[in-house]
């Protein structure tokens, strides 16, 4: 079948001298890289939201990309020809998982039931199209922030009628996911954080949080949903102050709720910015304490303060990144979702192409130039050879906790001042700078 794209063939690896703008120049999805092929470290996945719904909408004016399939007066026709549009997109394109919203992939109508009979609808068509392409869902969430009701929050509201509308939501997401064979299923706090405090229960809304999710993790276990289940920090937008700001206030969040065996953590670049973080910082707390599960794909600008979702092509975030992923043992459950949109003027069903080979290539460029650093043993080495003093002697007892206070005042008066060694931070800049190219 090729309704929507008929001038454009599947994507090819054709190699670093192509000219070709709808090639991969660098993503080979069947080269081996430390042992497993590209396409199996990478794990690329499409995002249904800004990829097939997003119009490109900002504040000061409507959409201004109109797509063929938006053109039924009636909403479950669209919602059946952008599932069409979109399991060709990701043929053509040779990305293996895809992932949604509820409210993406059906539209919402006047009651819930009549809600859940669309999405059921549509699950049945897309459980089709996954098993003829073999494509599979990375993961599935809830939309649980658009819709007027959810304006003060979901679980984090002060209405419990709206707490429960949630759980009926995430409900029914848990089991079409499931449906579907997800690998994951992910809880962005929407709107789960507050605007102001002269209206706010800050307590007890993390305690409903808390609460929503541990009734997840329940009904996960009964319905015998394996997948992974994970949380987006966030900082801000669209509340001011959003409850999963970043991975260490989520990490304190899950532990303090006994909540921190159940979830992994999906880390966004482009929040980790918003945070006062580099991405590669997130991923590294993430490694550091267990919590790596996926990624979503982007990048902000850095001379606008906000969540734009750009396409990542910054071959220093894509090395960096994929270097902390290896060295934490790869991707299991997640992969590299493109939560990303291209920008307002462009129009055409040709630049989702762009963006995606564009994004595609600089992983597997920053995936082959990680392995790299890692063969060479470059920076590891070094970093060994810096904290080599906690091999031996006085670092092995401290860390043995062998010794306290006392024996380390005993033995700085005997050894006097400590001898001082360089970061060497501009040297190890130029090697990170030899490896990228
Ligand atoms: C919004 C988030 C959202 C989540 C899924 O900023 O990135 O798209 O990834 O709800
Ligand atoms: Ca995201
Ligand atoms: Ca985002």
């Amino acid at each position: 079948m090729s309704a929507y794209f008929p001038k454009i063939k599947a994507i090819a690896y054709e190699g670093p001298d192509s000219k070709n703008p709808l090639a991969f120049k660098h993503y080979d999805a069947k080269a081996k890289v430390l042992g497993k092929t590209m396409a199996q470290h990478l794990r690329f996945a499409v995002c249904y939201w800004h990829t097939f719904k997003g119009l490109g909408v900002d504040p000061f004016g409507p959409g201004t990309i109109l797509r063929e399939y938006n053109k039924h007066s009636d909403p479950m026709k669209v919602a059946e020809a952008t599932l069409d549009f979109a399991f060709e997109f990701f043929e053509k394109l040779g990305v293996g998982f895809w992932c949604f919203h509820d409210r993406d992939i059906a539209p919402e109508a006047e009651t819930l039931a009549e809600t859940n009979r669309r999405l059921d609808h549509i699950v049945r068509l897309a459980k089709k199209r996954q098993r003829d392409t073999g494509i599979k869902l990375l993961w599935g969430t809830t939309n649980a922030f658009s819709h007027r009701r959810f304006m003060a929050g979901a679980a984090t509201n002060p209405d419990p009628a709206v707490f429960a509308y949630a759980a009926a939501q995430v409900k029914k997401a848990m089991e079409i996911t499931h449906e579907l064979g997800g690998a994951g299923y992910v809880f962005w706090g929407g709107r789960e954080g507050y605007d102001t405090l002269l209206n706010t229960d800050l307590k007890r809304e993390l305690d409903h949080l808390a609460a929503f999710l541990h009734m997840a993790v329940e009904y996960k276990k009964k319905i015998g949903f394996k997948g992974q289940l994970y949380i987006e920090p966030k900082p801000k937008e669209p509340t001011k102050h959003q409850y999963d700001f970043d991975a260490g206030n989520c990490h304190a969040f899950l532990l303090k709720y006994g909540l921190a065996d159940d979830f992994k953590l999906n880390i966004e670049a482009n929040h980790a910015t918003l945070a006062g973080h580099t991405f590669q910082h997130e991923l590294a707390y993430c490694v550091a304490n267990g919590l790596l599960g996926s990624i979503d794909a982007n990048r902000g600008d850095l001379l606008l303060g906000w969540d734009t979702d750009q396409f990542p092509l910054d071959l220093y975030d894509t090395t960096l990144a994929m270097y902390t992923v290896l060295r934490g043992g790869g991707f299991t459950t997640g992969g590299l979702n493109f939560d990303a949109k291209v920008r307002r003027q462009s129009i055409d069903p040709e630049d989702l192409f762009h963006a995606h080979i564009g994004a595609m290539d600089a992983f597997a460029r920053g995936l082959k130039i990680a392995a790299a650093l890692i063969k060479d043993k470059v920076l590891d080495n070094f970093v060994k050879q810096r904290y080599a003093g906690w091999d031996r002697g006085l670092g092995r007892r401290i860390e043995r906790g062998e010794v306290g206070f006392e024996e380390l005042e005993q033995y700085t008066l005997e050894h006097g001042e400590p001898e001082l060694k360089s970061g060497r931070q501009e040297m190890l800049e130029n090697i990170l700078n030899d490896y990228i190219r």
